[in-house]
């Protein structure tokens, strides 16, 4: 007898990402991995883009595993993840996976993310721990903020053992989500995934990283700067200071209704 493999799921949150989301389909597809769907949630990108996510789930190519949330202005990452991951849990998801639609989180190291989950509630890609990296072409004081950032500012303002809190790649167990109460995540743009990662490691879930190297977008544009980074940095204390009193006892324990 065989068993049934476990519904994967990768969330992917698109704004103007038009040159990149049939390339970003393909390659997941390709990847072949049982069980496998894709939820593209988008924010009424200008370019067009929620308008080729309908045309791929509509695409026999991908036999009706593709599923598109559209939202009707920009909001921000935070507010876009949290409509799709109880979207993606409604709709069974066991495994969910966020990541960009840019590249920088390459495809092919999703089998790993999904070894490593046998035994953790959480998996990151992360860029630094050894064996991860980042675009040769970022000059060295860009490298070393960001490393900074991660390996020190972050974990130790939160003291959280984790090697790449701002890193967007990442997996969930669905149990995992649905005790993290997503509601309870405010955080709207890149901080998000910092205080996804404070939460989870709260609330006691185990949390394991595989290294990943980060190349540079290649098409499209960038919607990051430097008082996006500032803000982002500053936030960090809000965070730590709104889940100050979270404990394992805190895990929600009812599914969401949508
Ligand atoms: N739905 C939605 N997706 C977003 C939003 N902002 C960014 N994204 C997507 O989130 C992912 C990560 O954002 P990134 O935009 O890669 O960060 P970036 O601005 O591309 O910065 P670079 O990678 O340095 O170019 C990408 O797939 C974006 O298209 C948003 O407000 N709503
Ligand atoms: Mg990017």
């Amino acid at each position: 007898m065989t068993a049934v493999s476990p519904k994967v799921m990768v969330v992917l949150p698109t704004y103007n990402e038009r040159d990149n989301i049939r390339q970003m389909a393909s390659a997941l597809f390709e990847l072949g991995i049982p069980n496998f769907h894709l939820l593209i949630v988008d924010d009424n990108s200008p370019d067009g883009t929620g308008k080729i996510a309908d045309e791929l789930s509509r695409d026999d190519a991908f036999a009706g595993q593709i599923n598109v949330l559209h939202r009707p202005e920009k909001q921000g990452l935070g507010p876009a993840y949290k409509q799709a991951y109880k979207h993606a849990l409604a709709l069974g998801a066991e495994l969910l996976i966020q990541m960009d639609a840019d590249f920088s989180h390459q495809p092919k190291y999703i089998p790993q993310l999904l070894e490593k989950a046998r035994d953790c509630d959480i998996v990151l890609g992360s860029r630094y721990m050894p064996g991860g990296s980042v675009d040769d072409a970022w000059g060295p004081l860009r490298k070393l903020l960001s490393w900074w950032a991660n390996r020190v500012y972050t974990p130790t303002i939160l003291n959280v053992p984790i090697k790449d809190a701002t890193g967007g790649f990442r997996l969930f167990h669905r149990d995992c989500l649905i005790g993290m109460d997503i509601d309870r995540v405010h955080s709207n743009g890149y901080v998000f995934t910092v205080e996804m990662a404070y939460l989870a490691h709260k609330l006691g879930y185990r949390i394991s990283e595989i290294p990943i190297h980060f190349p540079d977008r290649q098409r499209g544009t960038s919607k990051m700067d430097s008082s996006i980074a500032l803000e982002a940095a500053l936030r960090v204390f809000q965070i730590k200071y709104r889940h100050r009193n979270l404990k394992p006892e805190h895990r929600r324990k009812q599914a969401y209704q949508i």
